[in-house]
């Protein structure tokens, strides 16, 4: 009998070798490290949704011991969460991928290296955050100013992550160059075109922490152009969404179907997807700057046509996945236009947290569309409505799809069981409840003007008690409870799985959970379609997306540097 076609190598399940058991260890080490963060920064979340539900909880005596303001607060909650929590994962995660999709040794020493670089960048990062001497929330904008080392520690973290996008890349050159006239497998076509994405993604914002922040912070320059850094900030800071997506988008592609009994739909197709993102994920961050003055609105306008064009490989996703989905259905009896959706396996939690993670981004995806048009902007920019974007995209459909691959990836890992299917299944609906709640309480409440980044429940705010915001604020309120009940239910089936003992060899009883392929790509280029020759050269396309990001972005920071207006720091905390 021939076995069934899937995405991943012929022969998916391994011995355990020395080799591999010290792989899955460093893998290991940057999961737990990701969702130790998210721990921290998940439990502050429900303290900002009670002031968003004008519930004043900073009083409190043993608060107020812990965090100095709601800024410092604020400024942890997306620190660890959006930036550490999603970095250690995404960099374990796709280091370990294309390395078992390949199959090939690589040099433990340096992977374990870019590890412990990346966490002394967190560790020199977490002190000034902890002692209230980088309270400047996640993006950091200059003019205010903060500790040298929070600017230090952030930058080695993220050279620390292109050091593992090098690794990846470099292992995917070899094995290029040891197999002429091969496709890339599919699995190693998206981390490499991801890693590739980010090295292009990342240079506004290394540019603007080693050139302008750093030296700043340390007194060598006297100021910086607050504009000049908040456009390399933006640079990098759209495309990093996407950094954080595409990672979920690889298990929605590549493993989904699996849990779900179904196949992939077409590899040439998903293959263009990525393409797609390696090209455009980038030239669009002027739509997070519709509002500045100095930068033309030509250029403007151009970033916002490359935002719409940038949706299309999502909505190629969307498509192509829920076709999976359906194939899975049908293929367990499923019947009916939508009747079908009742077949799939919800009460499986590595399942159901992905699919959940899904439909928040159909939402979160079409408030999206509203942000990039400059004519809704100036309605939601800055209000509360941004937060609830971002928690239904960042917040669910990366957190929630992370989630539910652990479900099954520290179980691969390690040779532990997960402890109680219903427990995270109880986490998992409980996140996707809470977090549609939050976003649903956000939207309506920044649609009314109540502004983002402010403690409207502290004393002295009385403003916005004149807007009709009491039902949208019960709605945020609760949703926080809700958050932190699934989130001491996830945390609490996570570390009694990672607690507990190794039963059986994780390669058996869950091995790489490869989904069949519809459409398969073939393994010799000559023989492949057009779309898997026009997808496979990843370099060409590549320096592609280089110059498109210096054509669509040169000229505008070219413009803010022959004007710089440098601004001495501001500290407001
Ligand atoms: Fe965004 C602001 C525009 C996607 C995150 N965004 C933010 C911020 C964050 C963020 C963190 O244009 C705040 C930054 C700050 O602090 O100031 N965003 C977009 C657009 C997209 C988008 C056009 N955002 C994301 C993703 C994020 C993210 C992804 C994180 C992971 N965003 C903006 C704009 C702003 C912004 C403006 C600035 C706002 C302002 O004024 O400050 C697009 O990429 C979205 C495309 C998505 C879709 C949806 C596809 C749906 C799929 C699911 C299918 C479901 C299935 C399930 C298959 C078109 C793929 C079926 C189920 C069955 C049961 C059958
Ligand atoms: C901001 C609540 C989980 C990322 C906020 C805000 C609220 C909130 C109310 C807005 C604060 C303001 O604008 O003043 C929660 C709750 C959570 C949760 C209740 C779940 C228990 C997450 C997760 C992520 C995340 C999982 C990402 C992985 C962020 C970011 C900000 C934010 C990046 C913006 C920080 C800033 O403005 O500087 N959160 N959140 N949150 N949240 Fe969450
Ligand atoms: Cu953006």
């Amino acid at each position: 009998t021939t076995l069934p076609r899937t995405v991943g190598p012929a022969a998916p399940v391994a011995e355990d070798t020395v080799a591999l058991t010290r792989l899955k260890t460093i893998t290991q080490y940057y999961v737990v490290t990701a969702f130790l963060a998210l721990l921290i920064g998940v439990l502050i979340g429900p303290l900002q949704a009670l002031n968003y539900g004008g519930i004043n909880v900073y009083d409190f005596p043993l608060l107020k011991a812990l965090l100095k303001s709601y800024y410092q607060g604020l400024s942890l909650h997306g620190v660890l969460n959006a930036l550490v929590f999603t970095q250690f994962f995404i960099s374990g995660w796709l280091l370990y991928l294309p390395v078992r999709d390949l199959g090939v040794r690589i040099n433990l020493r340096f992977a374990w290296f870019t590890y412990v670089m990346m966490t002394a960048g967190l560790l020199l990062a977490a002190v000034p955050l902890l002692t209230n001497q980088a309270t400047l929330l996640y993006t950091f904008y200059p003019p205010m100013e903060g500790s040298p080392l929070f600017y230090i520690g952030a930058g080695i973290m993220v050279a620390a992550s292109l050091l593992v996008a090098g690794q990846v890349i470099w292992i995917w050159w070899q094995w290029k160059r040891a197999h002429p006239g091969r496709v890339t497998p599919l699995v190693t076509y998206m981390c490499v075109a991801t890693w590739m994405m980010w090295l292009v993604a990342s240079l506004g914002l290394v540019t603007e922490v080693v050139v302008m922040l750093i030296p700043w912070s340390l007194g060598l320059t006297a100021g910086v152009d607050p504009l000049l850094a908040k456009t390399l900030f933006w640079w990098t800071g759209h495309a990093i969404v996407y950094f954080w997506l595409l990672p979920a988008y690889i298990s929605w592609y590549a493993f989904v179907p699996h849990h779900a009994g179904g196949r992939l739909i077409s590899e040439p197709l998903t293959r263009l997807t990525f393409a797609l993102f390696l090209l455009n994920s980038t030239p669009v961050g002027l739509h997070h700057q519709y509002s500045d003055p100095n930068i033309s609105v030509l250029w403007k306008v151009l970033h916002m046509f490359l935002t719409f064009l940038v949706a299309i490989p999502s909505l190629l996703t969307a498509f192509s996945v829920a076709a999976s989905l359906e194939d899975a259905a049908r293929a367990r009896g499923g019947r009916g236009i939508v009747g079908w959706i009742r077949y799939l396996p919800w009460g499986n939690a590595i399942f159901s947290a992905q699919v959940l993670a899904m439909i928040s981004f159909i939402l979160g995806g079409a408030g999206g569309i509203v942000n990039a048009s400059s004519t809704f902007a100036p309605v939601v920019h800055n209000t509360a409505w941004i937060p609830g974007h971002f928690h239904i995209t960042v917040g669910t459909a990366t957190t929630l799809t992370f989630m539910g691959i652990v479900f099954w990836l520290i179980p691969h890992l390690t040779g532990k069981r997960l402890p109680s299917m219903k427990l995270a299944s109880a986490a998992v609906w409980t996140w996707f409840l809470g977090m549609m709640v939050f976003a649903l309480g956000m939207h309506w409440q920044g649609l009314l003007g109540v502004p983002r980044r402010a403690q409207i429940s502290a004393t002295g705010s009385d403003v916005y008690r004149d807007l009709p915001i009491a039902v949208p604020q019960m709605l945020t309120a609760i949703s926080g409870v809700i958050l932190l009940v699934s989130a001491v239910m996830f945390f609490y089936v996570l570390f009694r799985m990672l607690l507990s003992p190794r039963v059986d060899q994780g390669e058996v009883t869950t091995p790489l959970p490869y989904s069949e392929v519809l459409s398969p790509a073939g393994e010799q280029l000559a023989q492949a379609n057009r779309l898997v020759r026009v997808t496979e050269p990843l370099l060409a396309l590549w320096v592609a997306a280089l110059l498109l990001v210096l054509l669509m972005y040169g000229p505008v920071v070219l413009g803010l540097v022959t004007d710089m207006q440098p601004v001495p720091g501001w500290k407001l905390y």
